[in-house]
């Protein structure tokens, strides 16, 4: 793997996140790549250095992690183990997702809560950064399991959140059935009803239209921001969409309006092709309405096939939307994506591309839309969410979509002119990176030592 060598200080910020937070590799990874895009903003702003900016933001303001106790459908005790990294607040409650996967220790929440910092800072909305979760496995449990699950998670959670204190929403493992069982639970233990203390609610209760779409609607916006100043369309373009989860199944269904067809999509057991395009509609019955796997969708439509255990990015096409988990994309996936004619990558998901399959598309000079600016649409309407949650308003799907997309092009804007006002233009990575740092640097100077 190559070394990409960074200013001294910056380094020694590094080997202290590496020391401090042992075996956690994903949170170095994160913090490594924030700390590259950061030499010309040191070099400029020699103060930052003075006043420790760059460890302050390395360190959660707070962390939290608790014994989850639950009886499955046998009667049998489980243990689980809960997080809330509460990251940074310098711009608002702290804000981002809960996680319910085997995988989740803390390096995983710690590096999924420093990515929201600067993702939630780009959105220009006001809030702060922060994720949490479980090692809890949703997969093959009965609704009655996971409910007794959410509402043991959220009986010690409840007591570190509030509107203006931290408010979680979902990610892998947590969709609208956990947020549902959360906010009763929290609903029931704090004899108040606070819509503002949980988002990507149902619509009936307090949910924002477009909070469900927004996160995949919002990557294929951002893709075709990219794509345009480069003088390419979206329209027509075959794409590779990895995952099948809800932000897999809106990105597809965002690209076959705008005309672009996606041709295949995977879980963790393996991914299918339907030359036709996958069939939206069917791809929700199969995930969302029947929880099964992802093969499943092959069996009921004949034309399509699954290929088990195989590589999503084998599949020749021109875009790839990674929208499955962290490392998905490593870099001889990026050179198999470059090599089958692949000129833009976005990423749905949450880091899925390792440092060398970074380098890969950057050499190759495609378009790549860092994850942190391309699948910000989620979080950014989930403020939109607690705008509408605080003024007891209800808006319009068109006008929510509406707010969504002039976000998307906003921090599309942002990250293109930060990157060429640094030197080095179309580099996604440095401009979003230099962008929401800089943003959240200069509120913690204005608060002075904290
Ligand atoms: P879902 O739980 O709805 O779907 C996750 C999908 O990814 C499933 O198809 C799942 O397959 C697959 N997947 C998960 N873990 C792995 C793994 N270790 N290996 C292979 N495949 C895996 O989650 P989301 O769609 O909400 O999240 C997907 C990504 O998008 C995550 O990186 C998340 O952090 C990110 N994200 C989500 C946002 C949101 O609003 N939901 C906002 C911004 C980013 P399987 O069922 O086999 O596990
Ligand atoms: O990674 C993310 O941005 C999310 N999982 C969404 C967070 C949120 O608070 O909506």
């Amino acid at each position: 793997m190559t070394v990409v060598v960074i200013d001294e200080r910056l380094e020694k910020a590094y080997q202290d996140v590496v020391r401090r937070n042992p075996a956690e590799a994903e949170f170095h990874q994160a913090v490594r790549e924030v700390l590259e895009s950061l030499g010309p903003v040191l070099a400029k702003r020699p103060d930052f250095a003075d006043s420790r900016i760059i460890e302050r933001i390395c360190e959660p303001e707070r962390q939290i992690i608790f014994r989850v106790v639950w009886q499955n459908d046998a009667g049998e005790v489980e243990v689980n183990r809960g997080f809330r990294v509460q990251f940074n607040s310098a711009l608002g409650p702290y804000k981002g997702g809960l996680r319910f996967h085997p995988s989740v220790y803390l390096g995983i929440i710690k590096f999924l809560g420093f990515e929201q910092i600067f993702k939630n800072a780009l959105t220009g909305m006001p809030i702060g950064g922060a994720k949490g979760g479980s090692d809890f496995d949703p997969k093959g449990r009965s609704d009655g399991e996971v409910m007794r699950f959410c509402q043991a998670f959220m009986t010690e959670l409840y007591r570190h959140l509030g509107e203006y204190r931290d408010v979680p929403a979902g990610d892998i493992g947590v969709g609208a059935r956990e947020i549902g069982y959360l906010f009763g639970q929290f609903k029931r233990i704090a004899n108040e009803y606070e819509s503002g203390v949980l988002t990507g609610k149902g619509l009936g209760w307090g949910g924002s239209l477009v909070r469900k779409e927004a996160t995949g609607y919002g990557a294929v916006f951002f893709a075709r921001e990219m794509l345009a100043v480069r003088g390419q369309e979206l329209e027509g373009q075959t794409c590779l969409v990895s995952g099948s989860g809800n932000v897999a199944i809106y990105t597809i269904e965002k690209l076959h309006a705008l005309g672009a067809k996606a041709i295949a999509c995977s879980d963790s057991s393996g991914f299918v092709v339907d030359e036709d395009g996958i069939d939206v509609e069917l791809l929700k019955q199969v995930k969302e309405v029947e929880r099964r796997r992802v093969s499943e969708y092959a069996t009921r439509k004949p034309k399509a096939r699954f290929v088990p255990g195989g590589n999503i990015w084998e599949v020749p096409a021109t875009v790839a939307f990674p929208s499955a988990t962290q490392n998905e994309i490593n870099g001889h996936d990026a050179k198999l994506l470059v090599k089958n004619g692949c000129i833009a990558v976005c990423e749905g998901a949450n880091m899925p591309t390792t440092p060398d399959g970074i380098r890969v598309f950057q050499e190759a000079k495609i378009a790549y839309g860092l994850g942190k600016a391309a699948n910000a649409g989620g979080v950014a309407t989930s403020a939109l969410e607690m705008q509408q949650n605080a003024s007891r308003d209800y808006w319009s799907f068109e006008y929510t979509e509406a707010r969504l997309q002039k976000i998307m092009s906003e921090i599309h804007r942002v990250c293109y002119e930060t990157a060429a006002e640094y030197g080095s233009p179309g580099d996604y990575v440095l401009g979003a990176n230099i962008a929401g740092f800089l943003k959240v640097a200069d509120a913690m100077d204005a608060f002075g030592l904290i």
